[in-house]
């Protein structure tokens, strides 16, 4: 068990002895029922079952560590830090024992020239290998972000090119998100924009569930390919959802209880939030599911509607915190008038029949001034 195992690489002609994940791990001071855990965790995150857990175990057995280097545009750096709060498995297993974190700006260690030559080295070294993680949107216009010289679409599309798969963190490389929101001043645009040719998976949210860019990670270190997509580029297992599918105030909502402002009793109940402007309807996301900080709590459970910040035009798709009669029907299966219909039956008829904000909200009255 204390035996150290190394994967035989060939490099430039040469045989490299490379350390496993698993032996990384144990030389971080991870204990083998710590490890079996992590990769219990782990198969449970990318959607495996229990049973399944060993086929995470044989791969971290084997696998050395993935390359990554994480290119940081047009962003407030939420993503970085979100992902540095990832807490299952905890984040320094996943940042020192499933990845080398090669290129940085805001972990590295190393700055200036040192960092920018380590990137250079992990392009030609590993080219093929190593994953490029994205945070932020491209500019079109060069004028508005260089780093070490370079405009940011130069160095994204030459990074892009010999990456094994590209994984844009967040709703701004992912769609383009708050920088790419009207007037757009910079010509903000996703990565799909500029890179077709190279797998890319979408990991939207502003910022976005840690343990989902773990999950995709350990899919790839597993399976050694990218995980099912869905018809928008982003993994199914943790984009399959709308919020209100698994909403902990869904019952309220199929009851037709609503919060109809922040300050009364419907919010102190812990009501249904979409009539003060909830897009849980319009939105994928694993929120609802997985939770936030460990799986403590989400947007909605704390008391805030959603504002779909995982969605494609999220900020343009505003305002937030007011009910919109219309759900657009490209982004749902079934109007969530209808959906709390079936729940509901004949009582809801009303609700379905009258389902604009106003006449809702007159329903809703109604219906409690009955129920009292
Ligand atoms: Fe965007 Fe990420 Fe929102 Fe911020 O960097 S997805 S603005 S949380 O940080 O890119
Ligand atoms: Fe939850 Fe929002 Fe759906 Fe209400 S509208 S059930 S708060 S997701
Ligand atoms: Fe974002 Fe909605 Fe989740 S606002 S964090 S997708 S609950």
């Amino acid at each position: 068990m204390g035996e150290k195992v190394f994967v035989v690489r060939a490099e430039g002609g040469r045989k490299m002895k490379r350390q496993t994940i698993y032996d990384t791990a144990l030389s971080q001071g991870v204990t083998r029922r710590d490890f079996l855990k992590m990769c219990s965790v782990l198969a449970a995150t990318i959607g495996l079952n229990y049973n399944e857990a060993d086929k995470v175990v044989a791969a971290m057995e084997t696998k050395t560590r993935v390359p990554v280097i994480w290119l940081q545009f047009q962003d407030c750096t939420g993503c970085s830090e979100s992902f540095i709060r990832s807490t299952h498995p905890k984040t320094e297993s996943v940042l020192f024992d499933m990845i080398s974190l090669e290129y940085s700006e805001v972990l590295s260690a190393a700055s200036g020239y040192q960092v920018e030559d380590a990137m250079e080295k992990v392009l030609k070294d590993y080219e093929g290998e190593y994953i490029l993680a994205v945070e932020g949107s491209i500019p079109k216009n060069n004028d508005f972000l260089s780093v070490a010289g370079h405009a940011a679409k130069e160095t994204f599309i030459k990074a892009a090119k010999g990456a094994k798969a590209i994984i844009a963190y967040g709703s701004c490389s992912s769609w383009g998100g708050i920088p790419a929101a009207y007037p757009n001043p910079t010509g903000a645009k996703p990565v799909t924009y500029y890179v077709k040719d190279t797998p890319t998976i979408l990991v939207p949210g502003c910022p976005p569930i840690a343990e989902v860019m773990t999950g995709v990670i350990a899919h790839i270190i597993t399976f050694g390919e990218i995980p099912e997509l869905d018809h928008s580029g982003r993994p199914k297992a943790f984009y399959r959802h709308r919020i209100h599918d698994k909403c902990n105030r869904r019952a309220y909502f199929d009851a037709g209880l609503f919060v109809e402002n922040f300050d009364d009793e419907g919010a102190k109940q812990g009501y249904c939030l979409y009539k003060v402007g909830c897009k849980g309807p319009t939105t994928y996301n694993s929120c609802a599911e997985m939770r936030w900080n460990g799986g403590v709590s989400y947007p909605i459970q704390s008391g805030n509607p959603c504002i779909g910040c995982s969605e494609n035009n999220f900020w343009d798709n505003g305002p937030f915190y007011e009910r919109r009669a219309e759900i657009p029907s490209t982004q749902t299966t079934i109007n969530p008038d209808v959906v709390g219909l079936a729940a509901l039956g004949a009582t809801a008829v009303g609700v379905a029949a009258h389902a604009t904000a106003t006449v809702v909200k007159k329903k809703m009255d109604d219906k409690r001034g009955e129920d009292q």
